[in-house]
């Protein structure tokens, strides 16, 4: 069931009704520029659900790293609000393309394949990859290459990162199970219906505290794994948006806002400031 959640600046409303839904699901035609999002008085984006990158609240209220940073470049930008909409990861790109929303700050990774369909900003959240096991890791799962060669089953978040780089490293289709979200990610291994979870670190690190399992342990950085980095992502005729955007992120990043807002959430500003879209991308996007 996806949420659609309204998120004022201060405080929150839990957007259920029907004809609300169909509003920003899309069924309107949307604005698809920045003078069209200010007179809309909003901006649509896709997340998913998985803290501390993106995280829809019991009470409707959507926080993470990824909203709060978005929803503070889009205020600044004179586009007063967002609506969140949660989507599975493998659906975000063909939702912005199709302008069902009007961007993903979900924590979408920058890469090749992906810079070819959308548009990226210049990088915000960056992460190494992590395996939750059971303690004592007793498959001795550290790296994508040991859950082929091994046999291991893997939960993954659909279309994500860790499903490509478990395929990649030859797991059998069969063993590499797409989880909804990451508490059923946790519960799966805790029933042993997985053998293994693989997230990015501090999801698994979100998850470790909340499991509050001494069954359960952590294995970070992932062997033979790099550190990513995610931007937001636009669709490829709103060029002049993404410039935008990335012009009022750049100040805040030389301001220090920007690492006002995600560092509280454990990722590194510097790390983003680091590299670039064009790096990661292999070229200009
Ligand atoms: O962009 C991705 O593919 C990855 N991003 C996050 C924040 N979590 C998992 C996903 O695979």
């Amino acid at each position: 069931m996806i949420k659609f959640v309204r998120q004022p600046v201060y405080g929150a409303a839990f957007l259920c009704s029907l004809g609300i839904a169909m509003l920003v699901n899309g069924s309107i035609a949307h604005s698809a520029d920045l003078a069209g999002l200010k007179e809309q008085g909003f901006a649509r984006i896709a997340i998913a659900n998985e803290p501390p990158w993106t995280q829809v609240n019991s009470d409707g209220t959507v926080a993470g790293a990824a909203p709060d940073l978005a929803r503070a470049v889009l205020k600044k930008m004179g586009v007063e609000d967002v609506v969140a909409s949660i989507s599975e990861y493998g659906a975000m790109i063909p939702g912005v393309q199709a302008r069902r929303f009007d961007m993903v700050a979900a924590g979408l990774f920058i890469k090749k394949e992906r810079c070819d369909a959308v548009l990226f900003s210049e990088p915000d959240l960056c992460d190494a990859e992590a395996f939750m096991v059971k303690k004592g890791n007793p498959m001795g799962l550290n790296s994508f290459a040991d859950i082929a060669s091994k046999g291991a089953k893997v939960g993954v978040v659909g279309g994500g990162t860790e499903e490509k780089l478990a395929i990649e490293a030859g797991a059998e289709r069969s063993n590499v199970i797409v989880v909804p979200d990451p508490q059923s990610g946790g519960k799966m291994l805790q029933d042993g219906r997985i053998d293994v979870y693989a997230l990015p670190v501090l999801s698994i690190s979100d998850l470790m505290k909340k499991a509050d399992d001494p069954n359960l342990e952590m294995i970070a950085p992932v062997e033979g794994t790099p550190i990513f980095c995610a931007g937001v992502a636009f669709r490829k005729q709103d060029g002049d948006l993404r410039d935008a955007y990335d012009k009022v992120l750049a100040e805040m990043k030389a301001s220090g806002e920007f690492a006002a807002i995600v560092e509280p959430y454990g990722y590194s500003a510097d790390a983003a400031m680091q590299t670039s879209r064009e790096k990661l991308c292999g070229g200009p996007n």
